[in-house]
């Protein structure tokens, strides 16, 4: 059985998939892919350009969603889709507006100020790359940047709407999780994991496999710390099922 996810080591979405495999216990390889050099490799595999992708005995399955699903139908131990359909519903209704809510939104807000900062930002997307993907990533990191705040529509404005939209769906959580002890039934499900995958950035676990800086820069690192209290239950799922 060969298992390659292709990835980008600083993405919140391909954390999802990593700690789906990571939870299954399963084996795989990852391929570590620049962005932008990605779109080259990726478009060759699948129909959009976007990680997270797996390559399973053959075949090719995108989007962390659709990834969790097929892993718990080829790997049924430790499924991460409840069972009782009920159940299931409010997770995948869980999931896809903590994609949204989280995952674009925490994305924009955090890289209008990341963007700001060139070697930190290089340094994420080096992780596990080739020994000239630094320098290289510091080359073109002005055109990078720009394409990059196109593509995710990142600017001052829009980032300021990001922010309160990441910081509702975080009260959100809270408020679910200081009346039971995970988002859906009681158990963990991929509604937690998909809460915990995508706030990590806010709470730079080590187990997410990149080198963290010590502390964010600001005012991202006093905004953050000020949800602090908001972060405790879902860090803690995190630290217990990651
Ligand atoms: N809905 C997708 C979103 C994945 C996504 O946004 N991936 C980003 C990295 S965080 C990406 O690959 N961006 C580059 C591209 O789309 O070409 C999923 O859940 O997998």
């Amino acid at each position: 059985m060969a298992l390659v996810l292709y990835q980008f080591p600083i993405s919140h979405f391909c954390e999802k998939v990593r700690w789906a495999l990571d939870y299954k216990g399963l084996e795989y390889r990852t391929k570590n892919l620049l962005p932008g050099l990605h779109v080259k490799t990726i478009k060759k595999l699948a129909k959009d350009s976007s990680v997270p992708v797996i390559e399973h005995d053959g075949r090719i399955v995108q989007g962390a969603g659709k990834i969790i699903s097929y892993l718990d139908e080829q790997f049924p131990d430790k499924k991460l889709t409840p069972v009782n359909p009920g159940e299931r519903q409010a997770a995948q209704e869980w999931e896809r507006y903590l994609d949204v809510e989280v995952g674009i939104h925490l994305r924009r807000y955090m890289y209008q100020v990341l963007l700001q900062h060139p070697s930190l930002v290089t340094g994420f997307f080096a992780t596990g790359g080739p020994f000239w993907a630094k320098p290289f990533l510091r080359l073109v990191f002005p055109q990078l940047s720009k394409r990059m705040r196109h593509l995710m529509d990142i600017n001052k404005a829009s980032a300021a709407q990001s922010k309160k939209r990441m910081e509702a769906a975080l009260k959100r959580i809270d408020d679910t999780l200081s009346k039971q002890r995970y988002l859906v039934g009681d158990r963990f499900s991929r509604a937690d994991l998909t809460a915990g995958a995508l706030l990590a950035p806010l709470f730079m676990p080590p187990q997410y496999g990149l080198r963290w800086p010590e502390q964010l820069p600001e005012p991202l690192r006093s905004e953050v710390a000020a949800l602090d209290d908001q972060l405790k239950k879902v860090k803690e799922i995190y630290q217990k099922h990651r």
